[in-house]
Parts: structure tokens; sequence; C-alpha cells
């Protein structure tokens, strides 16, 4: 008896449906769920058919270690393409006028690869580095014990005051005297204000230091002038692709042509190996987007709808930390409705508004509990949502968080996010 054996082309040409239902069910009722909840963790974002397309892609299928035009394998002229696309749009994007101010990596798979790469570019185990804390806004990869960053590496952290919860520039200088680091870490997760770049410069300057800017929550703001750019400032910035700047997850490096070399050699043969292709052409036709004028109103859109959502927070009895934002994200202390961030985040996504939990600056709470909740508005804003939505979805929460554990409320709230996402729709 022959047993029927499936040609490799049958296999090639089966739908994700026909040939395995089961992943198939994932990503349909992912795709459910991100149409009817309300999205505001303030590090997601929708990108485009157009990126998603091209991270679907063929691309996937090539081996590329290597740079365009100095690859260890061949048949990589359309991946060369393609990756030379994406620098060529990140320079023009990060440094529209001088674009040969600064080199750029595209190869990142991540921002914590990104930001790991620099690290390996210019520091030596044991070296100094001053990064911002995790638990006032910073980034495990910012020197977090838990993280190579902080495993490697003697790290320094900063934060903020407890008067004005934004960073003391003046204690920052004090510490980098004392300390007289290597390189100094700016760059935040959940930091609502401006960054001021030239004096972190200045910082780094004093004490002979190299200045690292992770722009990764700020990049899109940054690409539309709506936050000031570390270019020209920093020797080295990292960001990620998938925030504000609304691309294919991933990472990204840019740095003064001075440091080209070494970062090119941290990233590749240093910390990966064969690039992903598929979502470096998917990098590509996001910063194409970004450089389009409609991605420029998109931004503002993100910030006049962070700072309408606060002052609704605020007026419903919350406190807003730092007083408001400048940017996509503000930070909401549960404090005044004796409420912990772990309370909220399950209530609030039981009622269909999708948030996290958050440290707030000196929380007296342990990190998966907090008293916080960090809130964006990217992701809404690219559904095309305004300042009326902001406020009844603010409102909402305030009626959630008002009765965290009345199902009924909970029920009828996500009824109401329902309606409101149907009428925004995604893809
Ligand atoms: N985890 C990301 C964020 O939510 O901000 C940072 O990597």
């Amino acid at each position: 008896m022959s047993t029927t054996v499936t040609s490799h082309p049958g296999l090639l040409q089966r739908s994700l449906h026909e040939a395995d239902p089961e992943v198939a069910a994932a990503v349909d009722a992912e795709i459910a769920r991100q149409r009817d909840h309300l999205e505001l963790i303030a590090s997601e974002n929708f990108t485009s058919r157009a990126v998603l397309e091209a991270v679907g892609s063929v691309l996937t299928n090539k081996y590329a270690e290597g740079y365009p035009g100095r690859r260890y394998y061949g048949g990589c002229v359309n991946v060369d393409t393609a990756e030379s696309l994406a620098i060529a749009r990140a320079r023009q994007l990060f440094s529209p006028g001088n674009p040969d101010a600064i080199h750029a990596n595209v190869q990142p798979h991540s921002g914590s690869q990104a930001n790991t790469a620099v690290y390996l570019a210019c520091l030596k185990p044991g070296d100094t580095f001053l990064g911002m804390s995790l638990a006032m806004g910073g980034h495990l990869t910012h020197g977090h014990p838990l993280s190579i960053s902080g495993k490697q590496y003697r790290v320094v952290s900063y934060g903020v005051t407890r008067e004005t919860e934004t960073i003391d520039y003046d204690e920052l200088a004090r510490v980098a005297e004392a300390e007289r680091p290597k390189l100094i870490v700016a760059g935040a997760s959940a930091y609502p204000r401006t960054l001021d770049f030239p004096r972190f410069r200045q910082v780094a300057d004093a004490v002979g230091a190299l200045l690292m800017v992770d722009m990764a929550h700020i990049a899109g703001l940054v690409a539309t002038g709506l936050h000031p750019s570390p270019v020209g400032h920093a020797h080295f910035i990292t960001t990620t692709t998938h925030k504000t700047l609304r691309g294919p997850r991933g990472g990204m490096v840019l740095c003064v042509p001075e440091w080209a070399k070494e970062i090119d050699k941290a990233v590749f043969p240093g910390l990966q190996g064969g690039p992903l292709e598929h979502v470096i052409a998917g990098k590509a036709v996001s910063f194409r987007e970004a450089l389009e004028p409609e991605f420029s109103a998109y931004q503002k859109a993100v910030v006049e709808n962070a700072k309408v959502f606060a002052e609704a927070m605020a007026s419903h009895g919350f406190r807003i930390v730092s007083g408001g934002t400048d940017n996509h994200l503000f930070l909401v202390d549960l404090g005044p409705k004796k409420l912990t961030g772990k309370v909220a985040e399950k209530a609030l996504d039981k009622a269909g508004i999708t948030v996290n939990k958050n440290a707030i600056p000196f929380d007296p709470n342990p990190p998966l509990v907090t008293s916080g909740l960090r809130i964006g508005t990217p992701a809404v804003t690219t559904r095309g949502m305004g300042p009326a939505e902001m406020r009844t979805i603010a409102a909402w929460i305030e009626e959630v968080l008002a009765s965290p554990e009345d199902e009924a409320v909970l029920a009828s709230v996500k009824a109401r996010v329902k309606e409101l996402t149907k009428a925004f729709p995604l893809y």
C-alpha cells in the first residue's frame, strides 16, 4: 500500500487557514480584538496595510548577513534595494536637508538590540554609564539590574524630582561629575515631558562622556518637528520603528558618521546574524509614509489628543503626573482614587479599554501592582479619533474605575466601546 505524500509545491500553496487552523484562529481573534477594543498602550500603534504586506512578503526567505553591497550570500540584489531604501529614507526623515550628517543601521531586530549595539560599540564590560531608572520612566535596557545593560556595565541611575516629577538637569550634572560615566543615556518609556537634548549634551561634554538618545517613544514626534530632534546633539540615537513612528516591530540605530563602522560591527556580527529583510522592507515603507505631509498632521493630532485626554482625566479627579503632557502619553496617579494600577488595568480590560499599569515616580507599590496607569494616544489617533472621543473615553474610564468590580458597569462600557470602535474602522 502506498502512502500519499503531499507534494512540497502543494504545501507551499496552502493558505494559513488550510495549513494551520489553530494559528489562523488566533490571528483572526487578534484582528477582532484590535478592531473592537480601545488601544491606549502608549507604545502601540496600527501599521498600514502596505507595511503589513511588506512584512508578510517573500523577503522573509532570504539570508543576507552583511550590509547592502557587502553580503556573505548571493542573491541579495532585491533585499539590497529594500535595505538601501530604508537607510536613505531614515536619514532623510531624521536629518532633512543634511542626510550625510547621520549614519543609519536599520537591522536591529528590536529597540533592545539597538540599545545593546550602542553599548557594545562604545563601552567595555565594567564601564560606567548613566541611565534613567525604570521606576522613574526609563527602560529596562537603560541599566536595569536584570537586563544585560545592568549586568555587563556599571550603571548609575538618575530620575525625576519629587516636586516637579521632571528631570533635574543640575542634579544629573552633579551625578555625572561625581561618577565620570563613559556614556549618558537619555530617553524614556514613561516620561510625558520634553527632553532637553542640548542640556544632556552639555552635561556629557563637561565630563567627556558620549551621549545616546533612545527616542523610541517620541520618534514620530521628532520626525515631524513636534519634539526637538536629538540629531546634532547625540552621538548615538536609537529607536523602535513601531511606536509613534507607526512602522513594523523593529529597531534602528542612527549615529554620527565617526561611529558608523563601530555601530555596524556591533549590530552584525556583534549581536545579530541574518537581518530580517522582510521587516526592513516594512521599515522602508513606513519611513516613506512618515515623509508624507499626512504624517505630520497625524502627529499633531496625537499630541493634541494626549493634552485633551489628560485634561479630561484631571477634570474627573485623577492626578496627572507632572501636571500634564508635552507628548503622546501621560501618567495617571490613581492614589486619589484609592486604586492600584493592577486593579485599574484589569477592570478597564474587561470594559474593552486596553492600558498598562505603570509605576509613577516614587511609587510606593511594587512594579507588578503600581499606583498608576500610562495612557497614550498614537493608536486611537491612527483610527481617526479626535478630542471629542478623548473626552468620551476619559468619562468611561472614570465610570469603570468608580466601580471596578461592578460587572454590569463593565459590560455597559464595553458595549459603548464596541459602538465607538465600529465608527472608526480598522483594516
Ligand atoms: N515595552 C515598551 C513600552 O511599552 O514602552 C518599551 O520597550
